[in-house]
């Protein structure tokens, strides 16, 4: 990494790459098993995943096995398959059973531009095949490293991680959360599937169990990070800003730390936990300032 790392760069680039590849791989000839892909699904996933995104859970990846030496190339599929199952999520919490919204990303959601079978398919799809390009050997030729990303991404994604902290947040809207719930909520909803990138993005990089460990924690500082800023900006960022509806937190009687603290209070909190997020890194060097300053972005970001 060069004395002075330029983050804006290293976003945009990523963002950039992650397009590209997407471009490439949601197409009806790669997504074909033993019958032709559906053209209408394959239509339904370019839609749910191209054109817009921040893409931090590649950046994430990459950043982490920057960390251990390992190229950005290097890192792209197991970004990808990351970045696969975060549209998948944003799809189906789209969907009119979970937050019934019509804008993500500044663009009609895909149940409004399809119809409501089509995006669940197209979320089933994305999701499957996240799990087929962490198979592939371009992932990584060692089949064990392979296996321990699916098992990575399974834990991240699944009912132990973002699909039980949806469970969570659902049930959570009847009322009576303590912060301890909406904390262990978040971490899971949220907060899951970007200590999934990291740890992804050290394992890539042959990670001992102290470097991994190290990593892990940063990612739970940073993932926390992540979703308190998103509730800040909930309160305070326009829908424009945002390219999807703002207010709703509160609209639905969601449980925020935003809601139960104050916004002064949480907006101390963090610059705490983003404060944790680089301490936990201070072993690492200037291999790390790619994960250094994503943290610091995630408190500043405003879209
Ligand atoms: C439906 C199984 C299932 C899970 C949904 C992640 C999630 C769980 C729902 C998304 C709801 C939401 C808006 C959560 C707040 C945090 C979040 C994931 C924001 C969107 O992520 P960004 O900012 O989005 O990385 P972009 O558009 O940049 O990819």
């Amino acid at each position: 990494m060069p004395p002075s790392y330029d983050f804006a760069a290293e976003i945009a680039d990523c963002a950039r790459a992650v397009e590209a590849a997407l471009d490439r791989l949601l197409v009806e000839e790669r997504l074909s098993g033993p019958g032709p892909a559906a053209r209408r699904v394959v239509a339904a996933m370019r839609h749910g995943s191209l054109n817009g995104g921040k893409r931090l859970r590649p950046l994430l990846v990459r950043q982490a096995a920057q960390v251990f030496g390992v190229p950005a190339e290097a890192a792209m599929p197991a970004g990808l398959a990351v970045e696969a199952v975060h549209c998948y999520s944003l799809l189906h919490d789209d969907l009119p059973a979970m937050d019934d919204d019509d804008l993500r990303r500044g663009q009609p959601t895909v149940h409004v531009a399809f119809d409501e079978a089509t995006a669940i398919l197209a979320g089933d799809a994305l999701l499957t095949h996240a799990f087929a390009l962490l198979a592939d050997e371009t992932c990584h030729p060692d089949p064990t490293v392979r296996i321990r990303l699916v098992a990575e991404l399974a834990a991240g994604s699944g009912v132990g991680g973002m699909v039980g902290g949806q469970m969570r947040d659902i049930e959570g809207e009847k009322g009576g959360f303590s912060n301890g719930d909406i904390e262990v909520m978040q971490a899971m909803k949220t907060g899951a599937l970007i200590r999934a990138s990291v740890r992804m993005g050290a394992i890539l990089g042959g990670a001992d169990p102290r470097a991994l460990s190290a990593m892990t924690a940063y990612a739970q500082a940073a993932g926390r990070a992540f979703q308190l800023a998103d509730d800040i900006l909930d309160v305070t960022a326009t829908s424009e800003a945002m390219g999807k509806a703002t207010g709703k937190d509160a609209g639905k009687g969601k449980q925020t730390l935003v809601a139960q603290m104050g916004l002064e209070a949480a907006r101390r909190e963090l610059d705490t936990i983003v404060n944790d997020a680089v301490m936990a890194l201070r072993t690492f060097g200037p291999r790390a300032d790619g994960l250094r300053a994503t943290a610091r972005y995630f408190a500043s970001r405003n879209s």
